[in-house]
């Protein structure tokens, strides 16, 4: 059974490099699938988390973003049930619980606004679940599936849209959905943001379509329009988490959602500064890019043309000219932004975007010149991704004190660049590393960070890695 539409395999070696380790994992879940329902799965769905090199917070602003997947993923596996019901069970039962629910889409708000805390991470997979099939299908299959899976949780390695990605395959492969791939994109975007974050499509596009041995350069000008680029040879991109996780849903009106809001400010005021007439306002800073100016230039214009202070609600009312309640219209839960927040930075917002977008473009560039060797390319892009986490830091505001910490302990031990990766404010750092320096740059981190703050650390909080799949579908044999 293959469907045009996504990659499917009978074969191990294709999906992952760290065959053995990832073999008992598929075991461990085919076991307690067979524990619950007497049956061994069909299939497996995986779809792998990202970690981004350069371009934070650009992507909502159609700016481009530089990823590669994780081989760590989000697994899940299932077989066809008698009854018209999908029912979900958990690897980690503990934390994660059970729930039978209804194929219907007419029952769909009544079911997710019927889970318990323990059960939200289902929110993801009725999300992604229905993104693919969603007016595709006649008719649904009743599903047994057991959902599991290895991305770091809330730490900007994007583990909840890889259950949303590999849901979506999963819905898509099971119901024989004739979906094409960009609009199956494109739903998966739209179906996560719906449940809360103004999010941007680098995590779903990369997670969706990435390419073993590769990093991508995706653009979201034109949908998605993406280039996969060979990283120079001689360096590991190390992951090493914080530790202190960053719950995007639960702080969405102070953070993520506001970011997003606060760069709508900066472009409505940069749009009658620069005399630009619209029907509607630009909702994203690329927008007013109209004259072909150079990223610096519109650097410039942010600096000459927004004030450097910090923004009450008023002020930012009296410049729009309109209610912010109205103005933010689009964004989900925009009212937890205006009751949660008197302050507003579209200055540092706007410069940050612009700076950043900047540096991708360089990024892409030094990594396709054929005049440079590795060893040229290797310090411009460890500058790259140290300026980017200076703006990140100071202009975003995204990082955190430990974030902060962790990086500098990567630097003084030897990494050429390092940075917060994902949204921030906790979560992940990327560093890149020497490959030759490696094993000392590990247990130099594990004992400075990890050891001095009392934390334990194994190999899925500080490990290397390098460009791994996309998601994938698996017959199980
Ligand atoms: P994470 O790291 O998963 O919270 C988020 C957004 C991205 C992007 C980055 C910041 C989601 C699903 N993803 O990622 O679109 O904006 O932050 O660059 O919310
Ligand atoms: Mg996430």
């Amino acid at each position: 059974m293959e469907t045009k539409n996504i990659q499917y395999t009978e074969k191990f070696e294709d999906i992952y490099t760290n065959v053995d380790y990832n073999k008992k994992r598929y075991q461990e879940m085919s076991e307690k699938f067979q524990n619950l329902h007497g049956v061994k799965p069909d299939y497996f769905v995986r779809a792998p988390g990202r970690v981004n090199l350069i371009g934070e917070h650009i992507d909502y602003m159609n700016y481009p973003v530089f990823p590669f997947a994780l081989e760590q993923d989000s697994l899940l596996c299932f077989t066809y049930s008698d009854d018209e019901l999908i029912h979900i069970d958990h690897m980690n039962s503990e934390e994660f619980h059970s729930a039978v629910i209804s194929n219907d889409p007419a029952k769909r708000s009544e079911t997710i606004a019927s889970l318990t805390p323990k059960q939200s991470y289902i929110k993801y997979f009725i999300a992604g679940y229905c993104s693919g099939i969603d007016g595709k299908v006649s008719s649904y299959k009743g599903l047994k599936v057991l959902i599991g899976g290895n991305v770091p949780l809330a730490s900007g390695c994007s583990s909840s849209t890889s259950l949303c990605v590999s849901s979506s395959i999963l819905g898509v492969f099971a119901n024989k959905s004739t979906i094409n791939q960009a609009e199956l994109l494109e739903n998966i975007i739209t179906y996560e943001r719906s449940l809360g974050t103004a999010c941007g499509g680098m995590d779903q596009t990369i997670s969706l379509l990435a390419v073993h041995g590769k990093a991508l350069f995706i653009e979201f000008n034109e949908f998605a329009k993406i280039e996969s680029v060979q990283l120079p040879h001689g360096v590991s991109f190390v992951i090493a988490n914080s530790l202190t996780p960053s719950a995007k849903l639960e702080t969405l009106g102070k953070r993520y959602n506001k970011r997003v809001s606060e760069c709508r400010m900066a472009c409505k005021i940069l749009m009658d500064k620069m005399s630009i007439k619209a029907e509607k306002p630009f909702t994203n800073l690329r927008q007013l890019v109209r004259n072909n100016e150079t990223l610096e230039e519109m650097q410039e214009k942010v600096k000459t043309l927004i004030e450097q202070k910090v923004y009450t609600k008023e002020e930012i009312e009296q410049i729009i000219g309109t209610k912010l309640e109205d103005f933010l219209q689009g964004i989900p839960q925009s009212e937890l932004v205006i009751t949660q927040n008197n302050d507003y930075y579209p200055y540092e917002r706007a410069l940050h975007v612009y700076s950043e977008a900047n540096r991708v473009y360089q990024f892409q560039k030094t990594c396709f010149d054929t005049q440079l060797t590795d060893e040229e390319k290797i310090p411009i892009l460890g500058k790259l991704m140290n300026e980017s986490q200076y703006s990140c830091d100071n202009l975003y505001d995204c990082s955190s004190d430990k974030l902060n910490e962790l990086i500098n302990i990567c630097r003084k031990n030897g990494a050429i660049g390092s940075r917060l990766t994902g949204a921030g404010w906790g979560g992940c750092t990327v560093s890149m590393v020497r490959t030759e320096n490696l094993q000392d740059f590990l247990q130099a981190v594990k004992t400075q960070y990890y050891e001095k703050n009392g934390l334990t650390c194994d190999e899925n909080i500080l490990f290397a890695t390098a460009p791994a799949n996309g998601a994938m579908v698996y017959k199980n044999i």
